[in-house]
């Protein structure tokens, strides 16, 4: 990977956004154009697994939850992962971006302010967007810059992306060229459908607009998924979405791009408790069997998405498998908070893991398994939906083309094609935004620039000037950056400076606080059980989020449990404190071995106790767990462990562990009146020292009134208290004896309790 001048990311250091944001004006994008995941399709052993559907693994990065079970493994699949950072403060995103990279996403969209498909211009500086950020080549020219040092930091290259749209699509596509943007939406359909822009003019603007992202090398999305999300029964397009994917592929290759840089966004059109393999899965396999030369880019379903981020990731779950059983070369990741608007850092992360996750699991999958694809209901259904496409495209042929069939109705309408429901999107050839704004080239027309379409009348002006029209002028802004007329800002108040300044205390001090999108926005979130019905309960959550403290509160969600019994509610709110480091008191990390190494420990060095409860104490359940191989217990890690029972005196444990040579005593008080337990752990190591082994044996008590200090001040080894799991022992019974093995023996002397401090 090149070098840049710009400092490398360390991985436990922030990343210094207001180092990113210096001397922008200077920085070029260091290379064009998409790029796949290397490495796929290599038989790879990662930690004790073989795997056969990965790429190359990250040089850094965070593994799921999970991998702690696994030697922290983190196996990257084929597939590019997508998650879409955009939350209305560019500078923020950036942040994100490196957290999402960590997680394993390498295809960063960037999606535009709700509406600015209308806007007939591009705009410059930062202003702050709503429900997503405006596209100006300052935020491209950050974003780009800290993508470059993140892409260094975890060893892959991450494609960046936003959307070529409206009626300033042209010159976006100038702008992203320049830029080094390595994918973008473009699909002229989604201006005419959905943003109601002139049709002749969304086609010749897609013209040009797609021949300068076949020059940058920049992978094009269509748009056809619209449909999918705005038909009222979504399943019932499926005909459809395959012509506007034939429309806006064909028409993409006619405008120079390359095959293999079309993609096609498919979404599987229904979601559960719809039966939604069988409706999708012949949709996925047709799709992919008319379009087997171009890429597909698989979303999950969003429009039957509500507020529950576990009903949503059920469903990319489903998704994923789709894209498993067929295949998707990039795998969108909608943020299961689409559904309750809240953009949060979190859920970019949870949807690049569930995809991460779910390809992981399902590696070698397709080796095991294949589709029934020559008869039964696969076959029939594949066969009807592309007898159906080519159907809708040949009415559309004989109704006199794209542009008239808009006008009749074709499109986006609920019904199954052939049937028609009467609810289509139609739109008029001369209507819309921009209409009459196409006017015919003189027969003499010129233009020295580069990746321009059309006919353009360079062979006057000699042999160089028809391979090279930008020759004519000295080279345009895509050969000569330099000729880019960079602008800082225009907005005095509206712009990252004045936002940072804002926030300035939380990078400069010691003072944090909690976030969810923006650097200091306050934003936390609750979940709660309230016990009564669904609407009592969003208000009186809004009482119980007031009484914690915040401000702002509102309902995100909620789910009825049992109408009279109860319901879920989460909310969330405003914390509008900060939390000063320099005061916080944080004890010092557990010093806890991990299980392989406890393993290893005992393996190489068998270990033998003795255990029971003493004193006159029946409570044996504490001591079980500790124990029992079930419940993560030290028999897991292959202590030999003699189980005495309850109520043992202090005198028999001794006695047996001094029988079976045994090198470590677990003795467990649970009755504390008077206190008994720390007489008990006295008497324990007293009586050691009288039988002349206390040099020998490890004391280890617990129990739930167990205080690790006043039990170490008994002269016992260690106390573990309330909450110790099996391992925390296991790593201290380890330690302690390699401690005990490695000091010279003083014979006879008994052991203190002032010696064991600090054990
Ligand atoms: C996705 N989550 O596809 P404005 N062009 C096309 C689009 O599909 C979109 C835009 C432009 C979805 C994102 N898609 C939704 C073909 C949007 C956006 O500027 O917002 O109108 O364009 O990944």
């Amino acid at each position: 990977m090149r070098d840049d001048k710009t400092e490398g990311l360390v991985p436990d250091k922030k990343i210094d956004v207001e180092e990113i944001l210096k001397d922008l004006e200077n920085y070029h994008p260091r290379r064009r154009g998409w790029t796949w995941r290397t490495g796929r399709g290599e038989e790879r052993k990662i930690g004790k697994f073989t795997y056969l559907n990965t790429s190359d693994g990250l040089k850094k990065g965070q593994p799921l939850p999970a991998a702690r079970y696994f030697d922290g493994i983190d196996p990257q699949g084929e597939s590019i992962i997508t998650t879409e950072i955009a939350s209305g403060r560019f500078e923020d995103d950036i942040r994100r971006m490196r957290m999402a990279a960590w997680h394993g996403a390498d295809h960063l969209m960037v999606i535009r302010t709700a509406g600015q498909s209308h806007m007939d211009g591009l705009i410059e500086g930062t202003p702050q967007g709503i429900g997503g950020v405006p596209i100006t080549r300052k935020q491209i020219r950050a974003q780009r810059k800290a993508l470059d040092m993140i892409e260094d930091e975890v060893g892959r290259l991450i494609n960046y992306h936003s959307y070529v749209s409206g009626v300033a699509g042209p010159e976006i596509a100038v702008l992203f060229a320049e830029e080094g943007v390595n994918g973008a939406h473009q699909d002229p359909q989604y201006n005419v459908l959905y943003r109601n822009i002139n049709m002749v003019r969304s086609f010749v603007d897609a013209a040009e607009a797609k021949c300068l992202m076949a020059w940058a090398g920049i992978a094009q999305i269509d748009g056809a998924h619209n449909a999918n999300a705005t038909a009222r029964e979504a399943w019932k397009v499926m005909p459809e979405l395959m012509v506007q994917h034939g429309i806006n592929s064909l028409f993409s290759v006619k405008a120079g791009m390359k095959k293999e840089d079309i993609c096609l966004s498919t979404v599987p059109p229904t979601a559960p408790p719809a039966p939604c393999m069988r409706l999708d899965l012949p949709y996925a396999v047709a799709l992919r069997e008319l379009f087997r030369d171009y890429k597909m880019r698989a979303q999950q379903n969003t429009k039957y998405m509500g507020s529950s981020t576990r009903e949503a990731t059920v469903t990319h779950t489903l998704n994923l498998l789709i894209s498993k059983l067929t295949r998707a070369e990039i795998q969108s990741t909608i943020t299961p908070d689409e559904g309750r608007n809240v953009p949060w850092h979190i859920y970019n992360i949870e949807g690049t893991d569930t995809a991460k996750q779910a390809f992981a699991g399902m590696d070698g999958l397709m080796e095991m398994i294949g589709l029934k694809r020559d008869e039964g209901p696969l076959a029939d259904k594949v066969r009807e939906l592309k007898e159906r496409a080519v159907l809708f495209m040949e009415e559309m042929v004989e109704t006199g083309g794209y542009f008239k069939s808009v006008e009749e109705g074709f499109f986006v309408d609920s019904g199954y094609y052939p049937e028609r429901n009467g609810d289509a999107i139609i739109r008029h050839v001369d209507g819309g935004i921009g209409a009459g704004t196409i006017i015919p080239r003189e027969s003499d027309y010129m233009a020295p620039v580069t990746a321009h379409f059309g006919r353009n009348n360079l062979a006057p002006y000699g042999e160089a000037a028809v391979k090279d029209p930008a020759s004519l002028i000295g080279g345009s802004t895509l050969e000569v950056p330099s000729r880019i007329v960079y602008i800082d800002e225009l907005d005095e108040e509206d712009n990252v400076n004045v936002r940072m300044a804002e926030t300035e205390h939380l990078r400069h001090t010691s003072l944090i606080q909690p976030e969810m999108e923006w650097q200091g926005d306050g934003i936390v979130q609750t979940t709660m059980f309230l016990p009564v019905d669904e609407r009592t309960a969003s208000f009186a959550a809004i009482e119980v989020g007031r009484k914690m403290g915040l401000s702002e509160v509102e309902v995100i969600h909620t789910e009825v449990m049992q109408q009279a019994e109860g319901t879920r509610v989460e909310i969330k709110g405003k914390f509008n404190q900060t939390i000063d480091l320099a005061k916080l008191e944080i004890p010092p990390p557990p010093d806890i071995l991990t299980e392989e190494e406890v393993l290893l420990a005992v393996k190489e060095n068998p270990l033998k106790i003795v255990a029971g409860t003493v004193g006159e104490d029946e409570h044996s359940v504490g001591l079980r767990e500790i124990i029992d191989i079930k419940h993560g217990g030290i028999e897991g890690f292959g202590v030999d462990c003699h189980y005495l029972g309850t109520s043992v005196p202090v005198e028999k444990l001794v006695d047996a562990a001094i029988e079976l040579d045994a090198r470590a005593i677990l003795a467990s008080t649970i009755i504390s009146h008077d206190e008994i337990h720390y007489r008990n752990m006295k008497r324990l190591h007293e009586y050691c020292v009288e039988k002349g082994v206390r040099e020998k044996l490890i004391l280890v008590c617990g129990g739930t009134q167990v205080s690790p200090e006043l039990s170490v001040a008994q002269g016992v080894d260690a106390g573990f208290g309330r909450g110790t799991h099996g391992l925390a022992v296991a790593s201290f019974l380890v330690k302690r004896r390699a401690e005990l093995d490695s000091q010279p023996r003083t014979s006879g002397k008994a052991g203190s309790a002032d010696s064991r401090e600090g054990v």
